[in-house]
């Protein structure tokens, strides 16, 4: 009896080992591999680095079911979205189809909704690949209240809410794409960031949101870059803003939404193109690495 006991005993204790070993060499091996930006975790309100999918298609069913999300309010990919494997670092890789423009033919379009925060920072990393046809202008990634309501030429004049949108502008520039009470036309206004983006860089981009008070001009707007993992430059620096009035400036979408246009053919992409982006953040505290 004793002999059995101890033989079963020697035996779960080589399967514990075993189940032991290979969670911690599993972790080590995704740790070791998945290189994010930045090692946070207090505040966090989003993080994704798709450490967890499926290499290959990632449907618009993957995106809403991928708990690193959270609450996803929509994603219409349409088969553009495929999760790639690059020396053991999961990221996501987006397609824009030559000739197409519009997120319902090139790129795509998700909001992910969360708790409305009157400050966030959130952070992404993008590629764009070797050969991307950036033509005119494009969307990318950025944050809003309201959903979507605040983008497409719907203007906020009475303090609705935001949205500030990371975006190539004209000659690969980088810009941030602001609705705002106080923008100046019916289409929001471009914040230039003062780089071009390269093609084969990867940049860490990181937005401060900082929600105004009342009705005042005091809104903050703060945007850091980082260029293949290299140190935090910061190159927006504002605090004249109105994100929403009486409380309406609070942020809680999350767009994942690049895609040429621009709405007519002028934006199409002039050859198929790839967008790769990985370490989605969204915090409530300020990223340890920023200045
Ligand atoms: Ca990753
Ligand atoms: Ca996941």
């Amino acid at each position: 009896m004793s002999y059995k006991v101890s033989i079963l005993a020697a035996f779960v204790c080589l399967m514990t080992d075993a189940v032991l070993l290979s969670g911690t060499s599993q972790a080590a091996e995704t740790q070791s591999r998945e290189r994010t930006s930045v090692d946070q975790k207090a505040g966090t309100v989003l993080n994704n680095d798709f450490s967890d999918e499926a290499v290959g298609v990632y449907t618009d069913d993957d995106f809403k079911s991928d708990r690193d999300w959270g609450d996803v309010r929509w994603a219409h990919f349409d088969d553009r979205a495929e999760i790639v494997l690059e020396n053991g670092d999961k990221k996501l890789r987006l397609t824009f189809p030559k000739g197409q423009f519009g997120h319902a033919k090139t790129g795509g379009n998700a909001a992910i909704s969360f708790d409305p925060h009157s400050e966030i920072f959130q952070r992404f990393t993008v590629r764009f690949e070797p050969g991307f046809s950036f033509v005119k202008t494009g969307k990318i990634v950025g944050l809003g209240s309201g959903g979507a309501s605040w983008t497409g030429g719907n203007v906020p004049r009475e303090g609705q809410g935001y949205s500030s949108r990371f975006i190539w502008d004209r000659d690969n520039a980088a810009a941030m794409y602001l609705y705002h009470m106080d923008q100046r036309g019916k289409w929001g206004d471009v914040v230039d960031l003062g780089f071009k983006f390269e093609t084969g860089t990867d940049y860490t981009l990181t937005q401060r949101v900082s929600a105004n008070t009342a009705n005042k001009k005091n809104g903050i707007l703060q945007v850091w870059v980082s260029e293949n993992g290299g140190p935090q430059r910061r190159v927006i620096d504002r605090s004249d803003l109105r994100f929403g009035t009486n409380g309406r400036g609070k942020t809680e979408t999350l767009f994942v939404a690049p895609f040429h246009g621009g709405g007519d053919s002028s934006f199409a992409a002039k050859e198929t193109s790839y967008l790769t982006v990985d370490d989605f953040l969204v915090s409530t505290t300020k990223f340890s690495d920023l200045p």
